[in-house]
């Protein structure tokens, strides 16, 4: 039998990647943020973490890695097919996302995500201690909260969205929509990245369900489920180190001669997703080329663009899409030998990112919409030499912090054009003030302060969520 916690973590993901070594499996700690701001207290509950280790068929054994007890929960092949890319990721991820992609709902979908939910719920209901604290993550386990409340009653209950939360107009298209909200209702906590979104999710109850609400706290069957805004962060200061690395400095350096020293290096680091805004980017970068205000060799692109549900239809699309633009642009101003836009279809380490930070004049991070976005944050915490421009949509939860950037509304082609020129023309003393004003504020609201501003809320007692 597993061993029992009083702090566990539910989320998709196992924070573990499997390596193979001599033939053997082993696992080693897969870097993330979520995982670094939480590794305290896990460690000091002798926390448990349960998740997906990835592949589909029997879950591997629990095991304890670096101090956190790692509980594996399986997937099928078939699962997966329904209740990650379905409705995950072709169902309440566009509909999340202000529909800027058709949702499909599925029947089949629906009832796969019922059934892995309920799998998720009845391992931490049996690892969580009486009393334990229970931290569920994210849109993949919405229902988790009250099926495990209707299991433990004794647990305390916080639940954390990353990405938006819509508006009701278009949360009630979600078939089973009542569903969806009492599940997040059996938290005692319900955090979100955005007031918005909390507002959003306050009035939902009342709407669908007829609760009543005083700010953001909900009467639900006797008890009380509060809504808030905890925007998630970065582990600025290691990015910061990370940054200031001379090694990581050189190869900076590096990337700009291999670009062949253009005058503007323009930069975007995204996952292939269609909420990202990369097309309208590219369009953006082809027509001031078009219009002559920026000209290859001296302006460069650069798209990062992660391979990411590659087996999802409007990923297969977007790709497509992405790469046609890539090819009419190149093909239409770039020279032998000078691209306009390099784009790269492929993951990198933390390290090679941060030198790409470096190397950047412009920073474009344009989402139609995003939870928050860590790129902007990230680009911003590896600029210690105050240099570079952020061009970020006014669409990203990180808006809201991010005001010193050059912000833009990604519907708009021409305020992104105007955006991005502005960006490049800027003065250098004029960035120095804007970068100053945003890193002083990520020093003091990073990942560690957003676990620990959550789990204060919650009423998790010790909250040393992250020493100093
Ligand atoms: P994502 O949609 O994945 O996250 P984002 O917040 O930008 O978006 O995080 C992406 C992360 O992946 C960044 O840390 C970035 O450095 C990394 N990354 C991107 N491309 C990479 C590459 N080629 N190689 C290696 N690493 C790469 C969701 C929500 C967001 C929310 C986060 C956290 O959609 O809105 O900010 O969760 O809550």
């Amino acid at each position: 039998m597993a061993e029992r916690s009083s702090f566990v973590v539910v989320a998709n993901r196992l924070p573990v990647d499997e390596v193979i070594v001599d033939g053997e499996r082993q696992w080693r700690p897969s870097p993330g943020g979520l995982v670094t701001a939480l590794h305290p207290v896990l460690t000091q509950h002798r926390g448990t973490w349960i998740g997906w280790a990835g592949g589909d068929g029997e879950a591997p054994e629990p095991f304890e890695l670096e101090g956190i007890n790692i509980h594996p929960v399986p997937l099928s092949a078939e699962e997966l097919e329904r209740y990650y890319e379905g409705q995950s990721n072709a169902t309440i991820w566009p509909l999340y996302h202000d529909a800027v992609e058709t949702p499909v709902y599925k029947r089949r979908w629906r009832e796969a995500y019922r059934m892995v939910n309920q799998r998720f719920a009845q391992a931490a209901a049996e690892v969580a201690e009486e009393g334990a604290t229970v931290w569920v993550q994210d849109y993949q386990l919405q229902l988790v909260p009250a099926m495990l409340r209707e299991m433990r009653p004794d647990l305390r209950i916080g639940f954390f969205l990353h990405i938006p939360f819509p508006p009701i107009e278009l949360f009630m298209q979600m078939p089973f929509r009542a569903e969806i909200l009492r599940g997040l209702l059996g938290a005692d906590l319900v955090g979100f990245q955005q007031r918005l979104a909390a507002q959003n999710f306050v009035r939902l109850a009342r709407h669908l369900l007829g609760l009543r609400y005083e700010g953001q706290s909900i009467q639900v069957d006797g008890r009380k489920v509060k809504a808030g805004a905890f925007p998630i962060s970065i582990d600025t200061a290691d990015m910061e180190r990370m940054a200031a690395d001379p090694k990581v400095q050189a190869r900076a350096k590096e990337i700009r001669a291999e670009l062949g020293d253009p005058e503007t290096v323009i930069l975007g680091v995204d996952r292939l997703d269609y909420t990202k805004g990369i097309e309208l980017r590219l369009k953006a970068f082809r027509e001031l080329l078009a219009d002559g205000k920026l000209k290859v060799p001296d302006a460069v692109m650069v798209q990062v663009a992660t391979p990411s549900r590659e087996r999802v239809e409007h990923y297969q699309t977007l790709r497509v899409k992405v790469e046609r633009e890539v090819g009419r642009i190149n093909g239409e101003f770039g020279k032998v030998g000078m691209p306009a836009v390099h784009y790269l279809h492929q993951s990198y380490s933390k390290q090679e990112l941060a030198a790409m930070y470096v190397a950047a004049d412009v920073m474009m991070v344009t989402p139609l919409r995003d939870g928050m976005n860590l790129v902007a944050k990230e680009y911003v915490a590896c600029r210690s030499d105050r240099g570079g421009a952020l061009v970020l949509s006014e669409f990203a939860g990180a808006a809201t912090e991010l005001r010193q950037s050059f912000l833009c509304n990604p519907h708009d082609p021409d305020g992104v054009k105007d955006a991005l020129l502005r960006a490049v023309a800027a003065e250098p003393a004029e960035l120095k003030r804007r970068m100053r004003v945003m890193q002083r504020h990520l020093r003091t609201h990073d990942v560690a302060e957003w676990a620990r501003s959550f789990l204060n809320e919650l009423g998790v007692p010790e909250t040393d969520a992250a020493p100093d």
